[in-house]
């Protein structure tokens, strides 16, 4: 099968690019280095990479007309509610001008493509008030980011009820694991917090600023299970024209999770509390009955997806103590 991931080289997008290239695939992909890395690929016979921004018709128009395409993951974003809210412009050609380019040109060059899965995003609920969120419960998307991810998400299912042009769409619920990029302020919170622990080796870890009190909650979900989850909703005949949650069904406040890793590595980090984001939401959490209908069935719990988070990190010498 040929796929074209975009934002291939980021952390979503160079672990699923992998998992294909082993799995005996073809994969191209387009991205500007943003956020991603080339050193996140594994080098392979069966990968193109293409250095560009998606928003790029000209390099779009030229990909999409000239190759055929099995499936598309547009994963290309800046996946960053804080750096929507600071840059509403910037943050909107990538976050949703790409979309509907992309998806003009799969209706005109793109006649055999199997399906285009748009990765969407749960900020798009906006606060969760603690209970589990439904795909068809009421939105309300609160920054530049959420309401970019929801109209592109819009989008991309009318394409198909629209022109038959087959999609689907995933809205992520707080994604981490190996090859996160913890360098930006706005990475996410996993990789910016074990980061800090690197510093162990040094005898301490370093203090990590926590915005708000602790007592926010998410839905955190192991990479490995978030690849599953493209995968079934690529797959599946059941997804085209539909959305689907990808989270774990559980949910950790920042402390709990905080107090996991002190565990793991017996250690206490310090930590520096500074006053809640704007735009933040204080819970959010993923009911996921109907992509476990479409095969679906999370592997990790935080215990387990951290202990195997800081196993990868420790074994490349990025962290000690456990
Ligand atoms: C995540 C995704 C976003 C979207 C959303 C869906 C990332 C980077 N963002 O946004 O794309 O899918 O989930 O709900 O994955 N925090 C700290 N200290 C830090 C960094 C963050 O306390 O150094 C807090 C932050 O204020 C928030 C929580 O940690 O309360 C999670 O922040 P995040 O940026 O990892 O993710 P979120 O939920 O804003």
């Amino acid at each position: 099968m040929k796929y074209l991931i975009t934002g291939g080289a980021g952390f979503i997008g160079s672990t699923l690019a992998n998992h294909l290239i082993t799995s005996g695939n073809q994969v191209v992909i387009v991205d500007n280095l943003s956020m991603g890395k080339v050193t996140n690929l594994n080098n392979n016979n069966n990968l193109k990479f293409v250095e560009g921004s998606v928003s790029n018709r000209k390099l779009m128009e030229s990909i999409i007309k000239n190759e055929k395409f099995d499936y598309i993951f547009h994963l290309a974003a800046i996946a960053s509610v804080a750096d929507s809210v600071e840059r509403p412009v910037e943050t909107h050609i990538v976050n949703f001008d790409s979309t509907l380019l992309l998806l003009e040109l799969i209706k005109m060059y793109q006649k055999n493509l199997k399906k285009f899965v748009f990765s969407s995003s749960a900020a798009v609920y906006g606060d969760g008030k603690n209970d589990a969120i439904k795909e068809d419960d009421v939105i309300n998307p609160m920054t530049p980011y959420a309401i970019d991810k929801f109209a592109s998400e819009r989008y991309a299912l009318s394409y198909f009820n629209l022109y038959d042009v087959p999609t689907a769409a995933v809205r992520f619920f707080n994604v981490y694991g190996p090859m996160q990029n913890p360098n930006s302020p706005y990475s996410g919170v996993l990789s910016i917090l074990l980061e800090k622990y690197s510093y162990l080796s040094n005898g301490r870890p370093e203090s990590f600023t926590l915005f708000g009190d602790g007592t926010q909650t998410r839905d955190f979900v192991y990479i490995e299970d978030v690849i599953s989850a493209l995968l079934c909703v690529a797959e599946s005949d059941y997804s085209l024209g539909k959305v689907y949650n990808v989270g774990t069904g559980k949910t950790s406040s920042l402390n709990e999770i905080i107090s996991i890793i002190n565990g793991y590595l017996n250690v206490e980090i310090p930590v520096n509390y500074e006053p809640i984001r704007s735009g933040d939401i204080q819970h959010s959490l993923a009911d996921i009955s109907l992509i476990k209908n479409i095969g679906f069935s999370p592997k990790y719990d935080v215990h387990k997806g951290l202990k195997k988070y800081l196993d990868f990190l420790n074994n490349k010498h990025l962290i000690s103590g456990n």
